[in-house]
């Protein structure tokens, strides 16, 4: 580990992520599945939330950490520590204004105690599964390195079974040191700015800047765990849907590690508990004649139905039997786009919903239950049957919520901000083609997911650019040949160079707020444009991923002015308007941006952050989320695929 920690060190502040995984020749094609941890008759899981050591890495080159080692020992034994909350970003957590805008290395640090079960039996392996860690995390376990991982919103494991086997009964420590540092080849990328000037900045003085509209939180923003597996276990459950004539078909395929001599066998259930098919084998079909489909929210009366896979793994050992068992939600649906329609069980599927982030007062990006469920919550109170997960994945807990409430998902990866020349360049494509497999990797089962997202407002314009997003809008659909990709775009149509290669076009536009401020009377014409350009040139269906106005609560002007509750409402009509005359045609999506104010880099054009939200950063609706709720439950009523007329009443009927 000097090496890693003399390479890391040096290279901090050129970022080095990507250069560091490729000095260390890291592989990039991905090894093994990444199943979310599960308790089963087979499995534990002991999560590892709670306080954390921590301390900022304060030193000038911020490479104190590797030169004193400081994962060899307690964090507390080399200097002072703070209890820092996982999950939360680390920003907005304490008093000190250094933290807040901190970049570098933090190091978090944890003890625990393995179960005696755990350690004694050599037939269970061990996991260390981090959710995210933004954005480049080193992890040792009692002093020796374990793994790496670049980018932050995505998981990442280490078998660590050896480890804590070595040392039964005693307490064992995990370090975590993570890097917030973003490069041209980071994603989302971003790019250090040293302020050399020295009669206005101090020695050694830089700034991070980014292209993008959101904090870069940074920490350990979703939980820790340890879970137990067998040693000979079921590593990856791939599974594929369709429907024929009524009859639900479900594909699968499992990969099994360790052992070459096993049984499957598989058991789908329905919610009533009875069993509907049995499978054998590593790879096949099961058949559910009448299946339960997996409908949309407000699309059906029973939306979202579920049926569980229990996958069982029989090995024969040297030590007798061992068995594991996993069990997977399935939703049985199709999607496709067809002509100007995107088809949810061949019916024609229109998104009415928000873009999100993953934003709160306190945490940050950190997860936090109560906070995910008031969303979950309010997106139905809304009559929201759809998000975007702008402008990274999200966690695991909320993609398997969006499957129990039929929230429909285009699901995006951290490209967001690919505006620099050099992030056009092979490394960051390397790594962008990387982050899509993991996405996919980790994704692939939902049935809430009906699209993947490979970038927003890239300049799309640039030469480079046909080819970087030709190469990853295949990769995409060759990783999974079951959904359509799409990229997000806000340039002119006949200078686009991802729009040739996607399914479906997704725009964002800001008429009247960024251009033509004030002059809400040109929104119309201009939404109307746009879509007929866009549709003229490429024929495909087209979402409004993005539209909206900043309003500051509270703040009332009539006639409108900008940043009023009624200019923001105002804005939202006259797109509202555009729409209507084209829904019916190629448009097949609408998307408000955003779905709460959240938290931006400080400058002259945001107060406090973004306040486009229709609620507020706490959550609580400004004058637009009740124009918006209207409009979609009028939108669900006419677009539903059972007769009778869909209410509040209903509403709590179905849930
Ligand atoms: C869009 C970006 C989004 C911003 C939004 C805005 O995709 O991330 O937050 O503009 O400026 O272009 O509010």
């Amino acid at each position: 580990m000097q090496v890693a920690g003399a390479m890391v060190g040096a290279l901090w502040v050129t970022g080095a992520a990507a250069l560091w995984a490729a000095l260390c020749g890291r592989a990039l094609a991905l090894e093994g599945g990444m199943l979310y941890p599960q308790e089963t008759p087979s499995r534990e899981r002991k999560d590892l939330n709670g306080l954390w050591d921590f301390r900022a890495d304060f030193s000038e080159d911020r490479n104190q950490g590797f030169r004193e080692r400081w994962y060899q020992r307690p964090l507390r034994e080399s200097g002072p520590v703070l209890d820092m909350p996982v999950p939360s970003s680390f920003n907005d957590v304490g008093q000190d204004r250094k933290l807040y805008s901190f970049i570098g290395w933090v190091w978090y640090e944890r003890q625990v105690l393995v179960p005696r079960s755990w350690t004694q039996d050599p037939g269970t392996r061990v996991m260390l599964r981090i959710s995210s860690a933004h954005y480049y995390a080193i992890v040792w376990v009692n002093g020796v390195h374990v793994t790496e991982h670049e980018g932050g919103h995505l998981p990442f494991e280490a078998d660590i079974s050896k480890l804590v086997q070595f040392s039964p009964g005693e307490l064992n420590r995990i370090t975590i040191a993570i890097n917030n540092t973003l490069t041209p080849h980071t994603l989302p990328p971003g790019i250090i700015e040293h302020m050399t000037d020295s009669s206005r900045y101090p020695k050694y003085y830089f700034v991070q800047k980014t292209n993008f509209d959101f904090f870069n939180y940074a920490g350990l923003h979703r939980s820790v765990f340890l879970y137990t597996t067998p040693v000979s276990y079921i590593d990856d459950v791939t599974v594929t849907t369709d429907v024929d004539q009524g009859t639900g078909l479900v594909n699968y395929e499992i990969v099994v590690k360790s052992n070459e001599n096993f049984e499957l066998e598989l058991l789908l259930w329905d919610k009533e508990g009875r069993v509907v098919a049995k499978g054998m084998g590593a790879r096949g079909q099961l058949a559910v004649p009448s299946a339960q489909l997996w409908w949309p929210y407000l699309m059906h009366e029973q939306p979202a139905y579920l049926y569980t896979l229990e996958v069982t793994l029989v090995v024969q050992t040297g030590a007798g039997i061992v068995s594991d068992v996993y069990t997977l939600p399935v939703g049985i649906r199709t999607v496709e786009v067809v002509h100007n329609q995107f088809l949810i069980n061949g019916k024609p599927f229109y998104f009415h919903g928000v873009n999100k982030h993953e934003d709160a007062d306190i945490r940050g990006k950190g997860f936090d239950w109560a906070l995910v469920m008031k969303d979950f919550n309010l997106l139905r109170w809304l009559g929201a049957n759809s998000f975007r997960t702008s402008h990274y994945p999200y966690a695991e807990e909320v993609m398997q919520l969006c499957d129990r409430y039929g929230i429909v998902v285009i699901d995006e990866c951290p490209g967001v901000g690919i505006v620099l020349p050099e992030s056009f360049k092979n490394i960051s494509l390397q790594h962008h083609l990387e982050v899509m497999e993991e996405l996919v990797r980790r994704d692939k089962n939902h049935p809430s997911v009906v699209m993947w997202s490979v970038a927003n407002e890239p300049v799309s314009w640039l030469a480079p650019a046909a080819y970087y997003f030709k190469t990853v809008i295949g990769h995409t659909k060759a990783l999974d040949p079951t959904r359509p990709v799409t990229f997000v775009s806000n340039s002119r149509p006949e200078v686009d160079r991802g729009a040739p290669y996607v399914d479906v076009i997704c725009i964002n536009n800001y008429y009247s707020w960024y251009h033509d401020y004030g002059h809400l009377e040109v929104i119309q014409l201009q939404v109307n444009a746009a879509f007929e350009n866009w549709y003229k040139l490429y024929q495909k269906p087209i979402i409004q991923s993005e539209y909206g106005a900043d309003n500051i609560p509270g703040f009332h002007q009539d006639p409108p002015l900008m940043f009023s509750e009624e200019y923001q409402k105002f804005v939202l009509q006259q797109y509202h308007f555009a729409l209507d005359q084209k829904r019916k045609d190629y448009v097949i999506g609408e998307l408000i941006w955003n779905f709460a104010d959240f938290m931006t880099d400080q400058s002259p054009r945001r107060v406090i952050g973004n306040k486009k939200g229709i609620f507020t950063r706490q959550r609580q609706p400004k004058g637009s989320a009740f124009l918006l709720r209207e409009r979609y439950w009028k939108i669900a009523n006419e677009t539903i695929t059972f007769s009778s007329t869909l209410d509040t009443t209903r509403l709590a009927m179905m849930k």
